[in-house]
Parts: structure tokens; C-alpha cells; sequence
């Protein structure tokens, strides 16, 4: 019977419905510049639900701006939050305004009797308590959490569609969670928990993923809506270790984590070849997959260095570039550019990259690459 009723339904055109309507829904009574009141909750949804991020000093502050300016090129409908530690220069917090709707300079020092006693008890975890604050944004109902050292490819706005805390998988170790991107209910009942947790369990990994793992412990078997696709947080070791799976998905890549030591703003840039300095990849590895880390720099260049020179006027800072002088030979731009605080990653003895390696900090764009690693498997095989 009822399916019966419903399929009548398509057989009937507009004027026919206009007709059953009742008399206080035909047109001439709801002229359609009525406002819809579900457009303004809609529109009241996406105001209280924000991206977030975290930047601890000036270099994580470049990262942020290159994400939220990442998160806008795509037309997000959400707010962007940075959360900012006290010690990021002004230039920078102002170069941060800019991209973000809301820079909050955070100073776990000042956050509460919780958070004081956990970070007594743990002094080592100041930036994982940091990172926590995020719960405290209670005037947003709904968070998306996403490391300075991502970045967007695509809209990413249906993430709000999960709930807390929705995470993709870590390519380490699947069945925990990569803290880099996941998605967070802000309530100050949760973050005093998590900050009590903290105190008291401390961090299996030293930072907030062994914090949020052990915390969030069901994420793994209790609910698979809470698993976001791995394209949500593709990172480059997953594209080494499994390059067909890369091959056959990749091109869905929506967000993109800078996993390892290095971070692209560790690198510099040489604007006239439009070439990353610095980072050992191979031609034919350029081929198999798009160059991340070129257009993190891209972006930088276009969006992201211009805020900082307005910001920073006369004053120095480093830009991260490289300039090509008469004699070919490069060197750093050192207008801009007097004391390099991240020079480009140095030589480390072969012992210290295996203890690096077992310690998990691998340097996947360096030495550590798939090309590095490639030939050196060649060189046994021959
Ligand atoms: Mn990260």
C-alpha cells in the first residue's frame, strides 16, 4: 500500500503538486526570497565549525599559513582557527590573521589548575598540552584538527559530516590513529580528561598521537564511520612502501601530511627554476607521483610570502629562498635571510641514520628516499 502511494508520485509534474499543496504553501503566499530557515541553520552550522591548527614558532607558523591558505583555495565553508604558541613573532601572528578567522595564542603556563598539575607531573608533554587545547574551543561545535605540515589538495568541508574523534589509520601501525588530521567535539569536560589522562599515563610515543591513541581506544574496532579514508592523511612513506596501492588510489589524495623531521619548510626554494633545494629525488620518481612538496612551496611562494614581506617590512626574516647570482653559483638571499635558523638537513653518518631510523624518525624526501633506498638495494644485487 504504501509503496503504491509513493510511487505515484513521480508521474506527477510541478503544477500538479502546487495543486495538492495546501492553500498557505502556493507560490503567491511563499514568494521564494522567503528565507528558509534550514539555509540559516545551515549557515549557522558551518560559522560554529572550524579547521584547526596548531603553530609553535615561526617555522610551524609558515606551515599554517600555507594550510589555511591551502584550506581556502578549495572554498571551504568552515572557519579557520590557528592556535598559536606565545613564543611566534608579531610579523607572524599578523602574516596569521590574514589566513585565519581567529589566531589564539595559547600558554599552557596560564591554562588552568588541570593543566598545570599534568604538565608538572610531564614537563616533557608542553607541546602535546598544546595541541590539547584544542578541545577548549567550546564556541565552535564541531573541529576539524589538521597538523602545520599538511596539506590540502581538495574540499574537504564533508569531513564534518564524522564524528569525534574520526581519524585516518597510521601507516606505521594501522591499527592506531595519525593524530595529523581527525575530527573533535570541543568541550571543556573532554580536554580536563584528556589533560588528567595525560598527567597520569603520560605518552607511549612522547607526543599527542600515544596520548589520543590511548585515550580514544575503541577507535580501532568499535566504529568504522570514525575511520577516515587514508586519502584524508596520505603521507610519503605510504607511497613507498605500497607504490601500486598508491597507483591505483593516489590520485584521490585530499590531504597531504609532511610525516618525518624535515618539513618543507626546512628546505629552500629556488623561485627562478621553480625547484625545491635540498631533497634528493630522482627523475623518474618525479614521474610516478605528483611532487608535493613542489607545490607546498608553490603555494608558499604565490599566497603565503607575500603576507610575510608586508608583515615584516624592512625587517629580516627567512624566506626560505634561494637566489641564483651572476656566476651561477647559488646562494641564500640573504637580504632577507641573515641567520638561516633551519639550514637545509646536514649529513649524518650512516650508524646515526640507522638509530634514527629504528627511533622511527625517518627521512623520507632525504636520505632515506625511495631513490636512496633503491639503489642501495641495486648495489647488493648486483
Ligand atoms: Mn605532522
Amino acid at each position: 500500500m504504501t509503496r503504491k502511494m509513493w510511487g505515484l508520485i513521480p508521474v506527477l509534474d510541478c503544477s500538479q503538486l502546487l495543486r495538492l499543496c495546501p492553500s498557505q504553501c502556493k507560490p503567491y503566499v511563499c514568494p521564494i526570497t522567503t528565507p528558509d530557515p534550514r539555509v540559516d541553520s545551515s549557515q549557522r552550522t558551518m560559522s560554529d565549525q572550524a579547521f584547526v591548527t596548531l603553530a609553535t614558532n615561526d617555522s610551524y607558523a609558515k606551515g599554517a599559513m600555507v594550510l589555511g591558505q591551502s584550506l581556502r583555495n578549495h572554498n571551504t565553508t568552515r572557519k579557520l582557527v590557528v592556535l598559536i604558541g606565545p613564543h611566534v613573532a608579531e610579523p607572524c601572528r599578523d602574516a596569521l590573521r590574514s589566513v585565519f578567522d581567529e589566531v589564539r595564542v595559547v600558554d599552557v603556563m596560564d591554562s588552568g589548575d588541570t593543566a598545570h598539575l599534568a604538565l608538572m607531573k610531564r614537563p616533557d608533554l608542553g607541546v602535546t598540552f598544546t595541541k590539547l587545547h584544542c578541545w577548549t574551543l567550546t564556541h565552535y561545535s564541531k573541529c576539524v584538527f589538521m597538523d602545520a605540515d599538511t596539506l590540502v589538495l581538495s574540499n574537504i568541508d564533508e569531513l564534518f559530516e564524522r564524528e569525534e574523534l574520526s581519524a585516518a589509520p597510521d601507516p606505521g601501525w594501522p591499527d592506531c590513529f595519525n593524530s595529523g588530521v581527525f575530527v573533535f567535539r570541543p568541550s571543556n569536560e573532554t580536554h580536563e580528561k584528556l589533560l588528567t589522562f595525560c598527567g597520569e599515563h603520560g605518552s607511549f610515543d612522547g607526543g599527542d598521537q600515544g596520548v589520543l591513541n590511548s585515550f580514544f581506544n575503541t577507535w580501532a574496532t568499535a566504529d568504522i564511520s570514525k575511520h577516515l579514508p587514508f586519502v584524508y592523511n596520505l603521507s610519503s612513506i605510504a607511497i613507498y612502501s605500497y607504490l601500486p596501492a598508491f597507483k591505483q588510489y593516489g590520485h584521490d589524495a585530499k590531504v597531504v601530511h609532511f610525516l618525518g623531521k624535515v618539513k618543507p619548510w626546512n628546505y629552500s626554494y629556488d623561485a627562478q627554476q621553480g625547484e625545491v633545494r635540498g631533497h634528493s629525488q630522482s627523475p623518474d620518481q618525479s614521474q610516478l607521483h605528483p611532487d608535493y612538496l613542489l607545490m607546498w612551496w608553490q603555494l608558499y611562494a604565490k599566497s603565503v610570502l607575500p603576507l610575510l614581506q608586508k608583515s615584516y617590512g624592512e625587517a629580516p626574516f627567512s624566506s626560505g629562498f634561494v637566489e641564483a647570482s651572476g656566476d651561477g653559483k647559488l646562494h641564500e638571499d640573504v637580504s632577507e635571510h641573515p641567520a638561516p635558523s633551519h639550514p637545509p638537513p646536514q649529513k649524518v653518518s650512516s650508524e646515526e641514520r640507522k638509530q634514527r631510523w629504528e627511533a622511527g624518525q625517518i627521512d623520507y624526501l632525504g636520505d632515506d628516499s625511495f631513490a636512496n633506498i633503491e639503489r642501495k638495494l641495486d648495489s647488493f644485487l648486483k
